[in-house]
């Protein structure tokens, strides 16, 4: 078992859920209202979820939704270095959404302290770009291509498949000699999944995701909250915060979420309840 996450600069106490704050550097964001494609706009974008109380960042310069452009290395190191150093001192632990090796090599160069690939270190030299550092790593599920992965996802058993290749991936990096306790898993909500798989994969977080290893999700403002609501990711902040809490219920650790100061008030009155001496110095 595990009770701290190795993470760069920092280790991260898993006591309580931890909330990882979004910082997109994409012109094509997500959230249409809401784009952060400017450096300095992500930069105050990052500060304010700090002060809005986010434990860490996730910084990306490249649009993981469905059907977006792929962005070339180049250009997502001139989105995510000048924020990267624009974060630094923060006083919260950077990671970086990225898939590219060399985009891991220059932002752990350049002080990142944890990455976020959604494609699982499936390759080798993504294994080798981290094997060395003091990062954390967030190793993600995903079925097909972000491309194309939604057209018609397709499992027997999400459930056993989706804990599988977790297990099998953390495994490949433990093979690689990463220590158990720099490594995070995350079942990858929307990614290649029918909104059934997802509500079928939030129900049963703790078979999925086993105990070996920090559970981290993703559930803010996505397609699997607008199916059910039928609002626009503008206004899926009810839903996504919910969401989060029911993760945080079935002992997800880390909740990646746009909407931090809301997120974390949900966990604080979540947290009081549960332990009713977190009251003590509160005024009435
Ligand atoms: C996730 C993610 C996205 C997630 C992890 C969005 C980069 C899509 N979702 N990373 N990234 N888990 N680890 O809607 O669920 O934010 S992008």
């Amino acid at each position: 078992m595990f009770a701290t996450l190795q993470c760069g600069r920092f280790q991260l106490s898993l006591k309580r859920p931890l909330v990882m704050g979004v910082v997109n550097v994409t012109p094509d964001s997500f959230f249409d209202g809401n784009v952060h494609f400017r450096v300095n706009q992500a930069i105050e974008h990052g500060l304010r979820l700090v002060q809005d109380g986010a434990d860490i960042l996730d910084i990306g310069g490249e649009s993981t939704r469905p059907g977006a452009q792929v962005v070339a290395a180049d250009e997502e190191l001139r989105r995510l270095l000048p924020v990267i150093q624009g974060l630094l001192d923060a006083g919260v632990p950077l990671s970086v959404d990225t898939c590219k090796p060399e985009v891991m090599r220059q932002v752990l160069h350049a002080g990142a302290d944890m990455i976020n690939d959604i494609r699982g270190f499936s390759s080798d030299e993504a294994i080798q770009a981290v094997q060395d550092a003091d990062c954390a790593l967030c190793l993600m599920h995903m079925q097909g291509e972000p491309r194309t992965m939604q057209q018609t996802p397709c499992y027997d058993d999400v459930v056993a498949e989706v804990q599988a290749y977790l297990a099998a991936g953390a495994q490949r990096l433990r093979d690689a000699g990463i220590a158990a306790n720099r490594i995070a898993l995350d079942p990858g909500f929307g990614f290649g999944k029918t909104v059934a798989h997802n509500y079928t994969l939030l129900n049963q977080l703790p078979q999925v995701m086993g105990d070996a290893y920090p559970c981290m999700v993703g559930l803010s403002r996505k397609s699997m909250i607008g199916a059910l609501t039928g609002r626009p990711a503008s206004q899926r902040l009810g839903g996504s915060v919910a969401a989060a809490l029911a993760a945080a219920v079935r002992g997800a650790h880390i909740l990646r979420v746009h909407d931090v100061a809301d997120t974390v008030d949900a966990l604080t009155i979540w947290s009081a309840i549960n332990d009713p001496t977190l009251t003590e110095g509160a005024r009435a």
